[in-house]
């Protein structure tokens, strides 16, 4: 059979990039068996664009702590060449860290937050465990962007992940100003699934996380997606605000050229009824700091 149509999302060794409408839901179970702390209003906003923002659920106090811990691992891996220590394009400034749980304790607390563990095992109506968790700095001055992409399509292709049935939180351990590179989305892509063109070059990730380039949508994807959904969405807050997003919206963000820092963690839980098969064409798996293949369910802290 051929591989395109075997692969219900194909992705990369395409010569025209593909549009299909995504055909599994968004929220897996039953509004009506919701946590009662979460209005059907604001599933309902998530169910449509694809992401929610959720205030006060950290206190000043463990917002503080993140942060110190946040400023704390940036400092220890400055000049590191430790595995999942990724560092900015043309710089030495450090981009990312991934598999954070593993840098500090509280950071394995904020994934088992309780709350945020009863909404995941909700919207993906399953026990949950963590795909991968990373901090995002994106320095001021020298924080470059995150072009355009489904993290979906990245994690199907390059981790063998089967299904949608995964979603990220975002914590921002900065204010994200319109100024200083916060997240932004286009609401309700996530309906879309983007086959993107380009062939995957093997350990693709040692560049994609510095910059990607493959498994980007083209230019006239990105355009229709927009138009259809409503425009881009910049999503600013105050440290402590947490975004949830669908493992297939279409987000990125611009550099940061201004003097404030702009640090994000964020973490992804995926459905333990979804865990990671074989990455596609053949491609050698990740490293297990980016993608874990170990299905640990989660229990809230
Ligand atoms: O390759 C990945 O898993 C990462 N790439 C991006 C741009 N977002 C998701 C994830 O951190
Ligand atoms: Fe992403």
């Amino acid at each position: 059979m051929n591989a395109l149509f075997s692969d219900p999302y194909p992705s990369r060794r395409l010569t025209e990039s593909l549009l299909l409408r995504r055909n599994v839901p968004v929220i897996w179970q039953d509004i009506a068996l919701k946590p009662d702390w979460i209005s059907a209003e604001q599933l309902a906003h998530y169910d449509a664009n694809g992401f929610l923002v959720l205030n006060d659920l950290l206190t000043a106090e463990e917002i503080e702590k993140l942060q110190n811990a946040a400023f704390l691992l940036r400092q220890n891996l400055a000049g590191s060449h430790t595995d999942g220590t990724i560092k900015e394009p043309g710089s030495q400034a450090v981009r990312s860290v991934f598999n954070l749980p593993s840098h500090c304790p509280i950071f394995d607390e904020l994934t088992r937050h309780p709350k945020l563990i009863e909404l995941a095992e909700f919207i993906l109506r399953s026990k949950v465990y963590l795909h991968q968790s990373r901090l995002n700095y994106k320095p001021g001055f020298r924080g470059k962007e995150f072009f355009w992409h489904s993290d979906f399509e990245t994690w199907h292709i390059e981790d063998g992940m089967p299904e949608m049935r995964a979603l990220s939180c975002s914590v921002l351990l900065t204010d994200n100003h319109a100024h200083n590179g916060p997240l932004m989305v286009i609401p309700s892509s996530h309906g879309m699934y983007v086959g993107c063109v380009g062939e995957t070059p093997e350990q693709n990730y040692i560049h994609s996380l510095r910059q990607q380039q493959v498994g980007t949508p083209c230019e006239i994807a990105i355009s229709t997606l927009a138009n259809l959904g409503g425009g881009i969405q910049s999503i600013t807050g105050k440290a402590g605000t947490i975004i949830l997003f669908d493992c297939n919206l279409l987000h990125g963000s611009a550099g940061n050229i201004s003097p404030d820092p702009r640090a994000n963690a964020f973490f992804v839980y995926n459905s333990v009824e979804n865990a990671l098969q074989e990455p596609a064409h053949g491609l050698a798996r990740r490293p297990e700091y980016l993608a874990h293949r170990q299905v640990k369910p989660l229990t809230a802290k």
